[in-house]
Parts: structure tokens; C-alpha cells; sequence
């Protein structure tokens, strides 16, 4: 790979539960292609290239006809593991970064650290049972796949909101543009790990 040349990731994951293809360059322009069945994983999916400045082809055929849950939690992991790929050896990038994000009246901070550490901490209680027609309590799980296979530190906390639509919004806005900070590439540490152990 050139040291200047875009950074893609590209992921084939297939289970007796979930098909998810994943192709994630992390030096796009916000131009995305999305389908996982699930209208508003769509939506907070194409948020994400979008903030993050990504570009991202997506799709994921689930049993949905059980429940949303395997579907939700591998997507989550696919595109984990597209960004891992995609970092290669984490050289010259930032590799820390955060975002507070406003929603109209919801508020959304975002800290992500690409340690190799896997670690997800989220505190953001979403009232309704169902955002659109995802079941709100599998954001977490979303993320918590995402963090285990990018092996990011990820802290995601929803600081104030009155609609359930906004929050969620909110929380994958602040996580696209801390992710799109911590992989951009720091012209000052050019080739050297964002480390002092050595290793990342
Ligand atoms: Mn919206």
C-alpha cells in the first residue's frame, strides 16, 4: 500500500445467522451504499461515512425473521474488522479522538481510542423501545461488536435529549467524526506509531 494511497477494508463475514459484506475506505468523500434490511441501521450507517468523511458499501442479509439481534451485532463487527483492515500497522495516524455533538436539543459525546484494547462504555439510556424500526437496545451491541473488532476504546455517552430519534443521531454522529479524527493521518508523526509501547 502506497504510504499516501487510500486505506480500504474489505470484509466478507458469513454465519448460519448473518451474510455481511463490508468494503470501508476511511479516505473517502462521504459517499456510501447501504442495505441491512433494518431502515434505520441504514440511516445511522450513512451517517456515519457521511460525518466520517468514509466511503462505505454495506450489506448485510439477516434473520430478521427472528429478531434483529444477529444482524445489528454483526454489522457492527464486519465493519470492526474493515477497519482494522483498513489501518494496517496504525502508523502516522492520530489514533485518539472525541466529539461532542449536538442533535437540536440532544447532546452526544464520542471518545474513541484505537488502542487494540477492545472497550466500549456506553451510557446512553434511549426511552423508547424502538427508534424507527431498530430496537434501541441493540445500539449497544452494535457497538460493542464494532469495539471488540477494530479493538478500539470506545466511550459514547448521550449527555441530554427529548426525542429517542435525535439521541440516537446524536450518539453515531459524535462516534463517526471522533472515529474520522482518530484515523486521519498526522502529518507530524509521518511514519511512527501513535505509541510509546511499540506496538498497537
Ligand atoms: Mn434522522
Amino acid at each position: 500500500m502506497r504510504q499516501d494511497g487510500p486505506r480500504i477494508g474489505k470484509v466478507h463475514r458469513q454465519t448460519a445467522e448473518t451474510d455481511v459484506q463490508v468494503r470501508l475506505s476511511l479516505d473517502g468523500s462521504g459517499r456510501y451504499h447501504v442495505s441491512t434490511g433494518i431502515r434505520f441501521l441504514d440511516h445511522m450507517l450513512e451517517l456515519v461515512a457521511r460525518h466520517g468523511a468514509f466511503d462505505l458499501d454495506l450489506a448485510a442479509h439477516g434473520d430478521l425473521d427472528v429478531d434483529q439481534h444477529h444482524t445489528v451485532e454483526d454489522v457492527g463487527i464486519v465493519l470492526g474488522q474493515a477497519l482494522r483492515q483498513a489501518l494496517g500497522n496504525k502508523r502516522g495516524i492520530n489514533r485518539a479522538g472525541y466529539f461532542l455533538m449536538p442533535m437540536d436539543e440532544a447532546l452526544a459525546v464520542a471518545a474513541v481510542d484505537l488502542s487494540g484494547r477492545p472497550y466500549l462504555m456506553m451510557k446512553a439510556p434511549i426511552r423508547a423501545r424502538r427508534v424507527g424500526d431498530l430496537e434501541a437496545e441493540l445500539i449497544e451491541d452494535f457497538f460493542q461488536g464494532f469495539a471488540a473488532a477494530a479493538g478500539a476504546n470506545v466511550h459514547l455517552r448521550l449527555l441530554q435529549a427529548r426525542s429517542s430519534h435525535h439521541a440516537v443521531e446524536a450518539l453515531f454522529k459524535a462516534f463517526a467524526r471522533a472515529l474520522r479524527y482518530a484515523v486521519a493521518r498526522d502529518p507530524r508523526l509521518k511514519r511512527q506509531l501513535p505509541s510509546t509501547k511499540g506496538l498497537l
